[in-house]
C-alpha cells in the first residue's frame, strides 16, 4: 500500500461533507477537483456495492483522468448526444463502465441516478457493460477488450474522411477528436495491435488512447503474463508516446492531454500510471479490487480515505454537482456555435450538405440503387465475387458515403472501388479502405465507422471470417449496418486446401442473432443480396460469394431474384403437389436444378427452393413458409457445400443433407467438389432415399 504517496491532495475524515471540502489540500489541484473525483470514485463504488456486480477498481483509478479529460477538453453537448461534430469517447475498457456512467450522470446526459442506482439490473439504462442504443452518451459497446480501441481507430478514419469530404477550405464543420480509455486487457489483445498500427500508419493525430497502466489485470499482477515494452512498441507504430506517473496528478493529465491535442501528425498513446482500487485501504493494487463489489466495510474504510461521509450513498456534493453540470450550458454553446458555422456552410454547399443530412440521419440519396445492373441469362455464367464487385460499384457510384475495402486481398475479394482513391495519410477523401492483413483490426473497425454514419464493407476469404467474430458479434448487438464481402465461400476454393476451405463459418454466422448470412445462388441474386444490406440500416449482412463462376439462371424460366426478399423462394415448381422439395443455396443451387431435371426423366416430380438467407425466411408468415415448404412433403433434400448440421431444421427427420462434414481438400476444385459428393447423381439419390424414408412412415 502506498496511502502516504496516494493521500496527496486529501486529509481529514469527518463525517460532515462541508468540512471535509475545507480540510482537503489543495497542492496541484483545487479541493473542488478532488472533491469532483471522489465523486466520481463514490458513485461508482455505490453503484457496484448495490449491484453486488461488477468492477469498482478501475473507476476509481481512472476517475481523475475522466475528469480532467470531461472538464477541460471534450466538446460534447449532453443535451444532445448525436451531435456530428462532438468529441467522441470509447471507454474499451468497458468493464469500467461505471465510470462512464458516473461521467454521463454528473455532466447532464439523460441519465438519471436512478439508472445508476439500478447498474447491471435488467432494463436499466446502466448495464454491465457499456451498450450502444441503451445508454445516451454511450458511443459503442465495449466489454470484449481490444474492440472498442479498434472502435476508435474507425472513428477517427471517419473524422478524417468527413473532414476531408465537406470541409471547405472557408468553412469547417468536422474537426472532433476520438479519445480512448483502454486498459493493460486491451493492450495485450491482438485486435489492439492491428488496430494501433494501422492507426500510425495513416497518422490519425484525431486519436487519443488514455492508457491505465496499473500493472494489474483480472488474474493478478501483470507481470505473470505481460512485460511489453508498450512505450517502444506504440513508437514503432509511429505513436506519439507521453507519460504521466500519478493519475492523481491533475495538471500531469491535463498537459499530456493538451500535448496530444497539439500533435498533427501522429496519434497519441497516454501511458497514464493509476492505482487500481485507489484509496480503498485493502484492495488498493490488488487484482481483488477488479472485479467484485468492494464489501461494505471496505467501502466504509475507503470513503474514510477519502474524506467522504462513509454511510452517504450515491452523494453528489453540491459544488460538485453544480460544476459537473456546466457541462451543459457549455455544451448548448458549442453546438449553436457550430451549427451557425454549418449554416452558412451549407448555404453555400447545397449539394454537400444534402450529403451530410443523409449521413447524418441514416438515409440513403435518392436513385442510390438506379444503376445496379441485370444479369443476363449465361450457363458459364460467373462468379458471384465478381457480380459483387459490379453491384458494388453501381451502387458505390450513387452512394458516396460507401467506403470498403480488403484486409490484403481486394484482387480475390473484388472490393475495388472503381476510379477512386485509397484513404491514406495526405489522402483522406479516399473510399478504398486499405487494412493490411488484419483482419481482426478491420471488425472493428469498420465497427466504428458504421456507429459513426458511414456505409462500410469489408473483404476477406469466408474461412477468415472466423478472425473477426468478435466484431461480427459486436456490429450485430449494436445493429450496425456493415456489410462483409465473404469469398470462397466452400470447399471450391479448391487447390488451397483444407486451411482455405470455409466448411462449418457459413452455418456458424447463420447462429449469430441479428447477422444476415446470405448465400446468392447466381449474379442476380448477389445483386438483390446487395440491396437488402444497403436498404437495411440495422442488421450487418455477411455476403457469402463464391470464387467460381456459377451459372446465371434465366430468370424467365425460373422465379425472379426479388424472391431472396424473402430468404427463400419457390425457383423451379412442378404441376401439382411435389414428390421432394430439393432446397439449395449459393453455388449448390445448380446441382438441385440439374437434379431436378433429372428426377423428372424418371417420372419423379421434384420443387426446387431457393434459400439464401435463413433470418429473412424466418422473418416471413406461416402462411408464405407453408407455400414455400408444404408440411405436406416430407422428403426433402438440403445441398449446401458446408457443414450439415442445422438444416434438419427445414429437411425434418425425414430430409436429407447433402453436406460437408469434414475438412476439405487440396485439388482442382471440380475434383474436390466431385470427392465430396457434391454432383448431380448424389443428389438425386438423396431425393430418392428421402422418397423412400417419407413413404415407409406413410408420408409423402
Ligand atoms: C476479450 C476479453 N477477454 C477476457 C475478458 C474478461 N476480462 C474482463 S477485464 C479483464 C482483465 C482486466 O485487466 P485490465 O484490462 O488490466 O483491467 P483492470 O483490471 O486494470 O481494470 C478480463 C480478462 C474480456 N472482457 N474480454
Amino acid at each position: 500500500m502506498k496511502h502516504s504517496a496516494a493521500r496527496r491532495g486529501q486529509k481529514g475524515n469527518s463525517k460532515h461533507m462541508s468540512a471535509n471540502v475545507q480540510q482537503l489540500e489543495t497542492t496541484k489541484s483545487s479541493a473542488l477537483d478532488q472533491l469532483c473525483v471522489n465523486t466520481i470514485r463514490t458513485l461508482s463504488i455505490d453503484a457496484v456495492q448495490k449491484a453486488n456486480s461488477g468492477h469498482p477498481g478501475a473507476p476509481m483509478g481512472l476517475a481523475p483522468v475522466a475528469y480532467v479529460l470531461w472538464d477541460r477538453f471534450l466538446r460534447h453537448n449532453p443535451t444532445d448526444p448525436r451531435w456530428p461534430n462532438r468529441d467522441r469517447v470509447v471507454l474499451s475498457a468497458g468493464h469500467a463502465s461505471m465510470l462512464l456512467y458516473s461521467m454521463l450522470h454528473l455532466t447532464g446526459y439523460d441519465l438519471p441516478l436512478s439508472e445508476l442506482q439500478r447498474f447491471r439490473q435488467i432494463g436499466s439504462k446502466c448495464p454491465g457493460h457499456p451498450e450502444y442504443n441503451i445508454t445516451p452518451g454511450v458511443e459503442t459497446t465495449t466489454g470484449p477488450l481490444g474492440q472498442g480501441v479498434a472502435n476508435s481507430v474507425g472513428m477517427a478514419i471517419t473524422e478524417r474522411w468527413l473532414a476531408a469530404h465537406f470541409n471547405q477550405s472557408e468553412d469547417k464543420i468536422v474537426d472532433y477528436h476520438v479519445y480512448s480509455i483502454c486498459s493493460d486487457g486491451d493492450m495485450m489483445e491482438g485486435i489492439s495491435h492491428e488496430a494501433a498500427a494501422l492507426a500510425g500508419h495513416l497518422k490519425l493525430s484525431n486519436l487519443t488512447w488514455l492508457y491505465d497502466s496499473n500493472h494489474i489485470s483480472l488474474d493478478g499482477p501483470t507481470t505473470l503474463s505481460y512485460s511489453d515494452d508498450v512505450e517502444s512498441r506504440f513508437k514503432g507504430y509511429h505513436w506519439n508516446v507521453l507519460t504521466v506517473e500519478d493519475a492523481n496528478d491533475l495538471e500531469s493529465v491535463e498537459a499530456a492531454i493538451r500535448e496530444a491535442r497539439k500533435e498533427t501528425e501522429r496519434p497519441t498513446l497516454i501511458v497514464v500510471h493509476t492505482h487500481i482500487g485507489y484509496g480503498s485501504p485493502n484492495k488498493q493494487d490488488k487484482n481483488t479490487s477488479h472485479g467484485e463489489a468492494l464489501g461494505v466495510e471496505e467501502v466504509k474504510a475507503t470513503k474514510r480515505f477519502y474524506g467522504w461521509p462513509e454511510d452517504a450513498q450515491f452523494l453528489i456534493p453540491e459544488d460538485a454537482g453544480s460544476h459537473f453540470r456546466k457541462a451543459v450550458e457549455r455544451g448548448k454553446k458549442l453546438q449553436s456555435d457550430w451549427k451557425a458555422k454549418y449554416d452558412a456552410w451549407a448555404a453555400k454547399n447545397s449539394g454537400l450538405a444534402a450529403q451530410w443530412d443523409g449521413i447524418m440521419g441514416g438515409k440513403l440519396p435518392e436513385g442510390w440503387d438506379k444503376d445496379i445492373p441485370v444479369f443476363p441469362a449465361d450457363t458459364k455464367g460467373v462468379a458471384t465475387r465478381e457480380a459483387g464487385n459490379k453491384v458494388m460499384n453501381a451502387i458505390a457510384k450513387n452512394l458516396p458515403w460507401l467506403l470498403g475495402g480488403s484486409a490484403d486481398l481486394e484482387t480475390s475479394n473484388k472490393t475495388k472501388i472503381d476510379g477512386e482513391k485509397s484513404f491514406e495519410s495526405g489522402s483522406y477523401g479516399g473510399r478504398i479502405l486499405r487494412f493490411g492483413v488484419r483482419e481482426m483490426g478491420m471488425g472493428g473497425i469498420l465497427n466504428g465507422m458504421a456507429a459513426s454514419g458511414l456505409r462500410v464493407f469489408g473483404g476477406t476469404f469466408m474461412v477468415f471470417s472466423d478472425y473477426m467474430r468478435g466484431a461480427l458479434r459486436l456490429a450485430s448487438i449494436m445493429e450496425l449496418p456493415v456489410t462483409y464481402v465473404f469469398t470462397h465461400d466452400s470447399i471450391a476454393v479448391g487447390e488451397d486446401g483444407p486451411t482455405h476451405e470455409p466448411v462449418e463459418q457459413v452455418m456458424s454466422l447463420r447462429l449469430m442473432p441479428f447477422m444476415r448470412l446470405i448465400r446468392p445462388a447466381d449474379a442476380n441474386e448477389t445483386a438483390v443480396a446487395w440491396k437488402m444490406a444497403i436498404e437495411g440500416t440495422k442488421h450487418p449482412t455477411a455476403l457469402a460469394l463464391t470464387r467460381q463462376a456459377i451459372p446465371t439462371f434465366d430468370r424467365t424460366k425460373y422465379a425472379s431474384a426479388e424472391g431472396l426478399r424473402k430468404g427463400a423462394y419457390v425457383f423451379g415448381d412442378v404441376e401439382g403437389t411435389p414428390d421432394v422439395i430439393l432446397i439449395g443455396t449459393g453455388s449448390e443451387l445448380q446441382l438441385a436444378v440439374n437434379a431436378r431435371e433429372k428426377l423428372a426423366t424418371e417420372g419423379i416430380k421434384a420443387r426446387v427452393v431457393s434459400m439464401p438467407c435463413w433470418d429473412l425466411f424466418e422473418e416471413q408468415s406461416a402462411e408464405y413458409k407453408e407455400s414455400v415448404l408444404p408440411s405436406a412433403v416430407r422428403a426433402r433434400v438440403a445441398v449446401e457445400a458446408g457443414i450439415p448440421i442445422g438444416w434438419e431444421r427445414y429437411v425434418g427427420l425425414e430430409g436429407k443433407v447433402v453436406g460437408q462434414k469434414q475438412f476439405g481438400a487440396s485439388g482442382p476444385a471440380s475434383e474436390v467438389f466431385k470427392h465430396f459428393g457434391f454432383t448431380v447423381d448424389n443428389v438425386v439419390d438423396h431425393a430418392k432415399e428421402s422418397i423412400a424414408v417419407a413413404k415407409s412412415l406413410g408420408k409423402r
